[in-house]
């Protein structure tokens, strides 16, 4: 018999939808976890696989999954996104055709999406890189620090003051983990629900120092139950930087515009995408 060539399995728009669905159904079903959801540490492991992008050399990024490896996975910024990796590997089994890179990106959009967020097109076309294109520990931004650090890292990626603050929004979901990074606590009251709330919270709420042997970190002077770090403060201690967490605070459709824009450029620093790759949009399951 004629040698067979072996068959190319070439994913479709319902390849990946079907892949979200898993990703979907599995959040549903796994609501014993924080807040009742993996979906906020899924978009952390989204934004920390794409935030070590450096324009000048081109490196980092979230082509490569390199955050697999101790070099990276141990970074301390990247502790306790191992939770995220661990729910993401039955549906890796499941559909072993896409690579790591491609699967983290795409949990973050169906997570933001999930929560009742805003359309976040998906490119597909990432691939996975060894433990060679692991990029150096500090790309990632570090709490304890202002509005210098916070440019120069995200400048380092190629965003505006815009593009930071609107990005920053994210903190309407999830928490701190004490046992993680050192802090402890949620951003809002509707933790697995992405609004603007960061945004309102930040501008009404008195904040006040925490009184704890923990780091440096505020709390709403009201109700004590929520917690603010003090790179997130320095978006209101920025005249630049307020301008547009009042703009977002006012107008949740305007935020949800822009942050699906910057999450979309966020996710494909550095991709390498072909030019046929086009632009996919899911349907969420609410839909
Ligand atoms: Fe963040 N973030 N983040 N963050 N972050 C933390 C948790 C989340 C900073 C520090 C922290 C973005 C930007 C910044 C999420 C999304 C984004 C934690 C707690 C720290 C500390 C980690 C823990 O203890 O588990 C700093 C500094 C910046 C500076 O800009 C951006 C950008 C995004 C996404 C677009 C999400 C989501 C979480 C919650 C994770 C969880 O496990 O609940």
């Amino acid at each position: 018999a004629a040698p067979s060539t072996p068959k190319v399995f070439t994913p479709k728009f319902e390849d990946y939808q079907a892949v979200y669905n898993e990703i979907a159904s599995r959040l549903e079903e796994k609501d014993d976890y924080d807040d009742g959801s993996y979906g906020p540490v899924l978009v952390r492991l989204a934004w920390h696989a794409s935030g070590t992008y450096d324009k000048e050399t081109g490196t980092g990024g979230s082509n490569g999954a390199t955050m697999r490896f101790a070099p990276e996975g141990s970074h301390g910024a990247n502790a306790g996104l191992n939770a995220a990796r661990d729910f993401l590997e039955p549906i890796k089994a499941k559909f072993p055709w896409i690579s790591y890179s491609d699967l983290w990106i795409l949990a973050g959009v169906c997570s933001i999406q999930e929560m009742l967020g805003p359309q976040i097109p998906y490119r597909p076309g990432r691939a996975d890189r060894d433990i060679s294109a692991c990029t150096p520990d500090g790309r990632l931004p570090d709490a304890a620090q202002g509005q210098d650090h916070l440019r120069n890292i995200f400048y380092r990626m190629g965003f505006n003051d815009q593009e930071i603050v609107a990005l920053a929004g994210a903190h309407a979901l999830g928490r701190c983990h004490a046992n993680r990074s050192g802090y402890e606590g949620p951003w809002t009251f509707s933790p697995t629900v992405l609004t603007n709330d960061y945004y309102k919270l930040l501008l009404n709420e008195k904040w006040q120092w925490k009184k704890w042997e923990g780091p440096k970190q505020y709390e709403d002077k009201s109700t004590k139950s929520l917690m603010m770090l003090p790179a997130d403060l320095a978006l209101i201690q920025d005249k630049k930087f307020k301008a547009y967490v009042e703009k977002y605070a006012a107008d949740n459709d305007l935020f949800f515009k822009d942050f699906s824009a910057v999450i979309v450029k966020l996710f494909e620093l550095g991709v390498p995408f072909t030019e046929s790759a086009e632009k996919m949009v899911f349907k969420p399951t609410s839909a």
